[in-house]
């Protein structure tokens, strides 16, 4: 009978896992970057889980197991359970700290300086500009002919609509010219503050083409939940006719 419950228990541990699970793994990414955050959260469910449904178990277990009982006593001492559950406590968060730290030492996660990057080709460097309430992006290294919008040393300038070439590395240098706003596109995994007089380095490298919702995340007046955007992902020739075509040649 004892056996026959723990079985249960077992089997409703395993739905529960699978049935918690099977979204987020068939979540596909648009980006490197968002790849390995989700990548990071199903290995954090994979340990999370079988905690839960453990412990709530041995909870559930307990009560009715105890029910009737209207003297209960505490358990004094008992070394063995101390001793494997602070032993138990330290591995599990060993495995979420070590987890957690190699996809924050990631360049596509954490932006380092750009010699640390292996890349064979010349990363794409785009200016974000936030202003109460529309972004501006500045492609650096494009000349922009003097018809289109024009931004600081002469580079090619857009608003509200971010193109980005797929499967190359994009670097975003982000900052604001009044205060404090946040660049945030969940699709691709990027979020990183816009600070006046500072630039915020993130990059990625887009691996599906589409159009990505652009966020302000960091509440900056009345017109903040209307600062979107758009990020459109392109192949690589699309992206350099869109330069082309921009730059009015
Ligand atoms: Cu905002």
């Amino acid at each position: 009978m004892k056996r026959h419950r723990v079985g249960s228990v077992a089997l409703f541990g395993a739905f529960a896992f699978v049935a918690l699970t099977q979204p987020a793994a068939a979540q596909t990414s648009a980006s490197e970057t968002a790849e390995l955050i989700w990548g990071l959260n199903l290995n954090l469910l994979y340990a999370a889980v079988p905690i839960t449904v453990l412990v709530e178990g041995i909870l559930i277990y307990t009560v009715w197991r105890f029910r009737n009982n209207d003297e209960p006593l505490p358990t004094m001492e008992n070394r063995r359970l101390e001793i494997s559950w602070t032993i138990a406590t330290a591995i599990i968060l060993l495995f979420v700290g070590v987890a957690t730290y190699q996809v924050l030492a990631e360049p596509m996660v954490t932006a380092q300086s750009s010699q640390e990057l292996a890349t064979d080709q010349e990363p794409v460097e785009i200016e974000v500009v936030a202003q109460k309430y529309y972004w501006t992006f500045n492609y650096n290294g494009t000349a922009a002919n003097t018809s289109q919008a024009v931004g600081p040393n002469n580079t090619l300038s857009q608003s509200d609509t971010l193109v980005i070439p797929e499967n190359r590395t994009v670097r975003f240098a982000i900052t604001s010219t009044d205060w404090l706003h946040a660049f945030h596109v969940p699709a691709l995994g990027l979020k990183q503050d816009a600070m006046p007089g500072q630039h915020n380095t993130i990059q990625t490298r887009a691996t599906e083409t589409g159009t990505y919702q652009l966020y302000c995340a960091e509440y900056c007046g009345s017109g903040h939940s209307q600062m979107l955007g758009q990020v459109r992902v392109v192949s690589e020739d699309e992206y350099q006719n869109w330069i082309d075509e921009q730059q009015g040649s």
